[in-house]
């Protein structure tokens, strides 16, 4: 059995982390949680057992913890992770601060598998997993020459601070998280603006695609939205595909996978919504349709929960995946 750390374990993501720790049967013997000094001391129930959450300093890497699991944004990550690295530990981190390194694997479990080149393994951001697990089965079956994503991304991707704006929002507050306000109203702007114009949201979509099918030549390109929606994002894929095929043939690749739900059915109005994929650790297709104007494209959507599938159990999974490795 194990030593184990969740890092950042009073935020939404953390908080959900444990939860699938619980539901991934996680083997560990001992389990320690952290957070700022202003969470220290909390009590959380794990497995039955009261932990309470201890302040995060540079001494918990002392403890030599088997695996941590890091949600406590880029910079926390950018101090503990090579430290916890460093006594022996393998960390998953969830933040974007490792994601695009060269040496650092970028991982879905049901699509790649860590190399452990490094001990730091980066979960990729929550929009790009829901999309290409979706496309995976494409990619292989029909190879992809370009991908061109649209989001709507709910605003618990931006933790509490996102809720409440969308909350307050309703009863005529000014947000204090977002720029304008989210509430009756959608922003083409998450994360910082480059200066080309895109946003670091949408550059994290361009560049953890080719990272995680391990593949240059694909042409990908964004623009992600927030939207009014308290949880679960979607996105709009319309990608061309390198061999000849059908909505049909599409539909067939999509199936038979556990981790993929298809609900294309819309003469009967069947396609996956936010409410339905909320609190489901399945990505859900649908709208599968030819986009006509270009040769072999498709218009594909495709919508997930971002704190379960986008963030906390795919984190735990990679957990899972490491445990299965050294057993
Ligand atoms: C968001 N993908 O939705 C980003 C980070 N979770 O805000």
């Amino acid at each position: 059995m194990s030593k184990l750390a969740v890092i950042g374990a009073s935020g939404m993501v953390g908080e959900t982390i444990i939860k699938m720790i619980e539901k991934y049967n996680i083997e560990y013997d001992e389990i320690d949680l952290y957070a700022s000094a202003r969470s220290a001391g909390k009590k959380v129930t794990v497995n039955g057992e009261e932990i309470t959450i201890k302040e995060l300093t540079e001494n918990a890497s002392d403890e030599k913890y088997d695996y941590v699991i890091m949600a406590a944004g880029g910079k926390l990550a950018s101090i503990y992770a090579p430290l916890f690295e460093a006594a022996g530990s393998i960390v998953v981190d969830n933040s974007s601060h490792f994601r695009m390194h060269e040496d650092i694997d970028l991982i879905i479990p049901e699509i790649n598998t860590p190399t452990l080149n490094r001990k730091i393994i980066a979960n990729p951001n929550c929009s790009t997993t829901q999309a290409v697990v979706a496309l995976k089965p494409l990619y292989d079956d029909f190879g992809i020459d370009r991908v061109a994503y649209v989001t709507y991304q709910a605003v618990s991707g931006s933790g509490v601070a996102g809720i409440d704006d969308l909350k307050n929002g309703e009863k005529g507050l000014e947000p204090t998280n977002y720029p304008y306000p989210i509430y009756n109203n959608v922003l083409p702007h998450i994360d910082d603006f480059l200066d080309n114009g895109f946003t670091r949201e949408e550059q994290k979509m361009v560049d953890e695609t080719k990272k995680i099918l391990n593949d240059d030549e694909i042409k990908v390109t964004a623009t992600c939205v927030r939207v009014p929606v308290e949880n679960s994002h979607s996105v709009e894929m319309n990608v061309t595909l390198k061999n000849e095929t059908t909505v049909d043939e599409i539909r067939a690749s999509l199936r038979g996978h556990d981790h993929i739900v298809l609900m294309d059915d819309v003469k009967n109005l069947v396609y996956p919504t936010p409410l339905d994929a909320s609190g489901k650790s399945e990505v859900f297709v649908g709208r599968i349709r030819k986009d006509e104007t270009l040769v072999n494209t498709f218009h594909i959507w495709c919508v997930s929960d971002n704190l379960l599938k986008g963030a906390a159990q795919n984190s735990v999974q990679i957990l899972k995946q490491l445990q299965e490795m050294n057993k």
